[in-house]
């Protein structure tokens, strides 16, 4: 095993540097958290110099250890440490911290720097994306590791606050972590005790030890500044083989300040020139140049790069021997990593479509069945919601406490940690993850989702029962303002197919979109079939909107629809044209990809002259705005729904063919 033993003075050494180039940093930006920079130093040294297994020169290699900085304020120790250890993060960059461009961002950016692994900031999140990523460890480790190999053998470390601990997240994920006995995470607790009002002990006095074990976690109680401390516990939890580990650290928020230590201010403000100045004597640290690095300390680090990569080279000779040498684990490893659609997939999706009608949610339980078939990254489950969801893979079992060949995850009713568990298994590589709920509760997962679309991973969401159409279940569970709040996402792609032939092309859609999440939106009700030897093919869905029916000359009217009420607007269309009216029809599956589409194409279909328009949605109206403008008509729902048969509900908002030509009538005398 890769563990340096470092003597006492050496690694001070090391902290110090690190306490020092993030207080110099935050206060050169004049701006930025020194706190607790200053009092994790030292577990995250211990923890970098002796057992993180990484290669600097590969931030992506698959088998390296995951360290997740889940208080992502505490940017500038993240940063410190990677430029010490040989990332592409240079001093210079740690002098541009919080600078408009700079590769040292307020909160650490996936994507942006390299050796951040995850996109912190939001409290809590980082937790339970550290769970998703030790699930993905067990599930690729039980796929590759082959006869005693060990391809894939890495553990999750992860840096959790005060304030993450408070956050509800942690409690849903601990508790799913704890259950599946993912003895591969090992949490580090900073308890300062501080948070930014001031002590904890204003509003957080539970027993979190107590908590944790009842989650089924191993517990451990230290002094955060004792190096022997440090490396017995973090060695006690890479031993233990059942239960993930939190290490409870005691620590003191900015240590070295002499005037600042243990005080809320030193959380978010920077030390002040004399205040650091004060410090920098304390620690026995020269006063100027500021971001000093000893010698010492960078003959230290490169030691242990030249360690790592020791370490780096024989896996890479394992990958040859075990992944390369054996053709079936090598085109494995590629299904994995590479997640390439086969380019028959949509073929085979249309081809279980055996119905006239089918809910949109059926279509797709049909198409995943194929799906998990044909792509074995495609794994996930729902929050205990599958039967209603049609999420579960039948050929497959469920996953189990030390049996994780299985495809189907049950997150629980944990809709919250379920969100942050799939960007976990996104980020791990090798995981096309899907997570599935009743649009209703998306909201939820929203932080996760916008997070997921900020960090441009392919998370797909399954959201079904996706209108008041529901019906009797009523306004708890009818979705009104969810598609527009879900559009108001940047970067999170959503789909609200209107048949099972368009719920095909959006799961093509969802599986080849790797750059951001997908929300598909899925009808609890059966729909009509659209038949595409009629009507254009659902292919189309890629344009965000196409034309579903044409009038003969240039239209007079447009309307527009998506999902369930495509084919009532459908009626609609055929009823004007039928009276000699030059009606079109738009399937408008993604504002998204409308949007994204040229103009010319846009002004094709929508052709700005033409006025009228209309929307039919059974939702909330104010995404419409953008497609009918101001002067043109929605039919959609003030308010909430109501609990009655969905029948009922059509009729009293308005969403039948007659009610919709008499608007239509009424505002334009047509
Ligand atoms: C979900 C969420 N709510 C609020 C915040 C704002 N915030 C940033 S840090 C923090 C609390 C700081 O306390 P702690 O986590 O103990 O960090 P420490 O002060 O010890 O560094 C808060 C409320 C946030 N980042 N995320
Ligand atoms: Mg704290």
């Amino acid at each position: 095993m890769l563990i340096q033993k470092i003597e006492k003075e050496k690694m001070t050494l090391v902290v110090n540097t690190v306490r020092m180039l993030s207080a110099d940093a935050v206060e050169k930006a004049q701006s930025g958290h020194p706190g607790l920079p200053m009092g994790f130093a030292d577990i995250a040294c211990v923890l970098w110099m002796q057992f993180l297994r990484f290669y600097p020169q590969d931030p992506q290699w698959p088998n390296r250890d995951r360290f997740i900085l889940s208080p992502g304020h505490g940017s500038m120790m993240l940063y410190s440490l990677l430029h010490l250890f040989g990332y592409d993060v240079s001093l210079e960059d740690l002098k541009q911290f919080r600078q408009f461009g700079s590769k040292t961002p307020g909160h650490p950016e996936y994507g942006h720097t390299p050796g951040v692994e995850v996109t912190t900031g939001p409290l809590g999140q980082g937790f339970a994306n550290g769970v998703g990523m030790a699930l993905a460890e067990r599930m690729l480790a039980e796929r590759f590791n082959k006869d005693g190999g060990r391809i894939i053998r890495y553990h999750i470390y992860g840096v959790v606050s005060d304030g993450d601990l408070m956050e509800g997240i942690t409690s849903e994920a601990a508790s799913f972590a704890g259950h599946l006995g993912l003895s591969n995470l090992i949490y580090i607790y900073d308890s300062n005790q501080i948070s930014i009002e001031g002590s904890t002990s204003i509003t957080f006095t539970e027993d979190v030890g107590r908590r944790f074990e009842a989650y089924n976690w191993r517990v451990a109680k230290i002094d955060g500044h004792n190096h022997n401390e440090i490396v017995a516990a973090i060695e006690a939890a890479r031993n233990e083989q059942e239960r993930p580990s939190l290490i409870i650290a005691r620590t003191h928020i900015g240590k070295g300040s002499p005037n600042k230590q243990d005080t809320a201010s030193v959380h978010g403000e920077p030390l002040g020139a004399k205040e650091l100045e004060l410090t920098k004597e304390n620690i026995g640290w020269p006063k100027s140049p500021a971001f000093h690095i000893p010698d010492e300390v960078l003959l230290l680090c490169r030691s242990r790069i030249a360690e790592l990569k020791e370490g780096y080279d024989q896996w890479q000779d394992l990958f040859k021997k075990q992944i390369k040498g054996d053709p079936n684990l090598s085109q494995a490893w590629g299904a994995f990593f590479q997640k390439d659609i086969p380019h028959d997939l949509e073929l085979e999706l249309l081809k279980t479509i055996k119905k006239d009608s089918i809910a949109t949610r059926s279509a797709s339980g049909d198409m995943m069945q194929i799906i998990a078939q044909r792509m074995p990254a495609f794994i996930g489950g729902s929050a205990d919601l599958c039967p209603s969801t049609k999420t579960y893979i039948k050929n497959s079992p469920s996953l189990e406490k030390n049996r994780f060949s299985g495809k189907n995850i049950h997150f629980g009713i944990r809709e919250h940690t379920m969100g942050a568990i799939l960007n976990g298994l996104a980020l791990s590589g090798g995981i096309i993850p899907f997570g599935s709920t009743f649009l209703m509760f998306s909201d939820y997962m929203r932080p996760s989702i916008r997070l997921a679309a900020l960090m441009k991973i392919q998370v797909i969401y399954i959201f079904t029962h996706d209108s008041i159409f529901v019906g009797e279940d009523g306004p708890t569970h009818q979705p009104i303002e969810h598609l527009t709040s879900l559009r108001a996402i940047p970067n999170l792609l959503v789909l609200r197919p209107s048949d099972a032939t368009e719920t095909a092309a959006a799961w093509i859609k969802a599986l080849s979109h790797k750059d951001g999440p997908t929300a598909l939106i899925l009808t609890r009700q059966d729909l009509p079939v659209i038949v595409r030897s009629i009507y254009p093919s659902q292919n189309q869905l890629k344009y965000g909107a196409y034309v579903l029916k044409d009038s003969v000359k240039t239209p007079e009217i447009i309307l527009m629809a998506t999902g369930s009420e495509v084919s009532l607007a459908l009626d609609v269309t055929l009823q004007l044209q039928g009276k000699g009216i030059q009606a079109r029809l738009l399937s408008v599956p993604s504002f998204e990809l409308f949007r994204s589409g040229s103009e010319d194409y846009r002004n094709s279909i929508l052709p700005p002259d033409c006025r009228k328009r209309v929307a039919v949605e059974a939702a909330g109206k104010s995404s419409w705005y953008e497609l009918v403008g101001l002067d043109g008509l929605i039919i959609g729902i003030d308010g909430y729904g109501a609990s009655a048969p969905a029948k009922t509900l059509a009729e009293h908002y308005g969403f039948t063919t007659k009610n919709i030509l008499r608007e239509i009538t009424k505002k334009w005398d047509i």
